[in-house]
């Protein structure tokens, strides 16, 4: 039943924390065990690990028990932040009905964050704008909140979800609110299917192309 599925990106500048934010997912959905578990776990390429840069987007299945009992089946897609891979972003929300906006609350808005943004809103994908890293001392998410506002007028009159993805603050919250604030895939169920599994297979497809790619860059 789709009422209780939730196909999600997670998209922003680079280093805004997407891969550690899919870590304290992993984890709050206990899909791999806290023996297997280690820093950025999706980032398994080794180009990935030498360099602390998602190049490919992953998407892992994870399924939460809410607050009211029910479980959900979470689809999560960890997109890369660096513009030279913005296709993978691209297709990643084609296959999300709705896509967290991590904003890294000591860089702000930054331009990726922005044409991330444009492409969730122009595939009408939900957005769901969160402030990350807010464990580190000194930072003001005023001016933030504010230009969140002005770019996503919908959140107006809502507080924006304010986490810390290293040390694990807001998860919960944000958790309950991607089941009980975010949009079930809509129609048929088996369409929806094929279309997440398609989008996996193009996504995968592209990892040989991108190995080459970053061995000329670095
Ligand atoms: N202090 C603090 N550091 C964080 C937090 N979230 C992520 N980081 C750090 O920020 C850096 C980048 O984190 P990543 O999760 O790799 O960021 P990313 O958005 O996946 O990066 P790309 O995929 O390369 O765009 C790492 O050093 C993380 O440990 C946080 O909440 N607080
Ligand atoms: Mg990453």
């Amino acid at each position: 039943m789709s009422k209780n599925i939730r196909n999600l990106a997670i998209i922003a500048h680079i280093d805004h924390g997407k891969s550690t934010l899919s870590d304290r997912i992993i984890e709050a959905t206990n899909t791999i065990s806290s023996r297997e578990m280690e820093d950025q776990i999706l980032d398994d390429l080794q180009v990935e690990r030498d360099h602390g840069v998602t190049v490919k987007a992953r998407a892992i299945q994870n399924t939460y028990l809410a607050d009211n009992n029910e479980k959900y089946e979470i689809n999560l897609i960890d997109t890369p932040g660096h513009v030279d891979f913005q296709d993978e972003v691209t297709k990643s929300l084609t296959a999300s009905d709705n896509a967290i906006l991590l904003i890294d609350a000591t860089q702000g808005i930054e331009a990726q964050t922005l044409a991330n943004l444009r492409i969730g809103k122009k595939l009408g994908v939900k957005i769901l704008p969160v402030i990350n890293k807010v464990d580190i001392a000194g930072i003001n998410t005023h001016k933030i909140e504010t230009e969140i506002k002005t770019l996503c007028p919908e959140y107006q009159n809502r507080d924006i979800l304010k986490i810390s993805a290293k040390t694990g603050v807001g998860i919960h919250e944000l958790m309950e609110t991607v089941v009980l604030n975010l949009l079930p895939p809509a129609g048929n169920d088996k369409k929806n299917y094929l279309l997440w599994f398609l989008t996996l297979i193009m996504i995968h497809s592209k990892v040989l192309f991108y190995i080459f790619e970053l061995s000329m860059v670095f």
